[in-house]
């Protein structure tokens, strides 16, 4: 079977209903100027790479007009969105994964986080030199990947030596165990070493669930953002696309965007931003952008709770059963599952009221092992 990291990836997210990305790029990249765009946050942005570690954590509202929709029609006490938690991690130098690995705080964040949000410099600005002294997104991207990569290594080369001193110490029992995991370390080791990152390996889905575990870097879903200027707005496209070109890989996503301008906008009322945005020909904010390729990154899906006294977004991956859906709300649906009540909310929101549906017979009756489909609105009989 197909590399295929999905499942192991989001299984968090499908736990917490809290999406988590850490974003990171070289230094001046805009990071920070990023991480306050997707977050409306103003954390501090410097005209210098700041030195040390520095993380900015906040927990932004999955934008949906869906649940805005439904809220309208219900008018319930409370609505609630799916929440993505980003973190923006300053402070990285060309050579971070180099000295002595990624680590203590760092890879903390990077390795529990569902996905990595790359942001690559592609705005000029004579004022701020680049580490590298040009700018170029295709050798940003590699030298990120390469750190990804040096990163993992030295994972493995941990466990490897502690494999080495286990096997010696012959306990019988877990000697197969060892000697297999050890010679899959041997082989994802060899092929990073050519520089291949961990999502371009082939592993059977038994060896990937083998180490997911380790929460290998290389193998995470990546969203790269390309970081662009003003002045290259009009050129964006060609830009993306040939960067998309040169690195379709399983597990990256590609998007470009003006970073100073959209957290600059980001800070504007929500009419006033829209009116701009029209203006200069910009179809969609960047968070709305970032959400849904992190959505299809992940492959996860929305579904809906509804009534008077709640209207909530809950977020599951695709290929989730009603009855493990119906887990997510709470373990006691779940055990007492009986069935699920499904409608599209498209189908909802043109009825404009459960009985108006039910009556058009559009109100389904779906069982255990039906697959609940991105927008769905479900209620859950159960019995405990
Ligand atoms: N012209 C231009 N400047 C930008 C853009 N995005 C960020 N900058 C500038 O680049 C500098 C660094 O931005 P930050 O967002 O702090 O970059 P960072 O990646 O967080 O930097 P470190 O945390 O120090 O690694 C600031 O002076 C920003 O104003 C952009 O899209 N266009
Ligand atoms: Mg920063």
């Amino acid at each position: 079977m197909q590399f295929n990291l999905h499942y192991h990836i989001v299984c968090k997210t499908i736990e917490s209903n809290k999406m988590e990305i850490s974003i990171i790029g070289l230094p001046t990249s805009g990071k920070t100027t990023i991480f306050n765009a997707l977050t409306r946050c103003t954390a501090d942005i410097k005209p210098y790479a700041s030195s040390g570690i520095s993380t900015n954590l906040s927990v932004a509202k999955v934008p949906d007009s869906r649940l805005q929709e439904l809220s309208k029609i219900f008018r319930p006490k409370k609505t609630t969105p799916a929440e993505v938690k980003y973190v923006d991690i300053g402070g990285l130098t060309k050579g971070f994964g180099k000295e002595q690995g990624i680590s203590g705080q760092l890879l903390n964040y990077l390795s529990t986080s569902d996905a990595i949000l790359q942001v690559v410099r592609a705005f000029e600005d004579a004022n701020l030199p680049h580490i590298e002294g040009s700018i170029s997104p295709r050798r940003d991207i590699e030298t990120l990947d390469m750190e990804l990569i040096f990163s993992d290594l030295i994972i493995i080369e941990k466990r490897l030596n502690r494999i080495e001193s286990s096997l010696k110490m012959g306990k019988s029992g877990e000697r197969d165990a060892a000697l297999k995991e050890q010679e899959l370390l041997l082989r994802i080791k060899e092929a990073l070493d050519k520089g291949i990152p961990i999502r371009l390996q082939t592993l059977s889905a038994e060896e990937v669930h083998s180490t997911s575990n380790y929460q290998f870097l290389s193998a995470k879903p990546m969203l790269i953002v390309i970081n662009i200027g003003e002045k290259q707005l009009s050129d964006a496209e060609n830009m993306q696309a040939d960067l998309i070109k040169a690195y379709t890989q399983p597990q990256i996503e590609i998007i470009s965007m003006c970073g100073e301008l959209e957290m600059e906008l980001s800070q504007l009322g929500e009419k006033e931003a829209d009116e701009f945005r029209n203006d200069i020909g910009l179809k969609e904010a960047a968070f709305d952008v970032v959400i849904r390729h992190s959505y299809s990154l992940l492959g996860l899906i929305s579904f809906f709770t509804v009534g008077t006294d709640e209207v909530k977004a809950w977020t599951i991956q695709k290929n989730t059963s009603a009855v493990k859906a119906a887990g997510k709300v709470h373990t006691d649906i779940e055990r007492g599952f009986i069935r699920a009540e499904v409608i599209n909310n498209n189908d909802f929101i043109k009825c404009g009221s459960m009985p108006e549906a039910r009556k058009h017979g559009l109100l389904r009756l779906e069982g255990k092992s039906y697959i609940i489909q991105d927008g769905d609105i479900a209620h859950f009989l159960f019995n405990v």
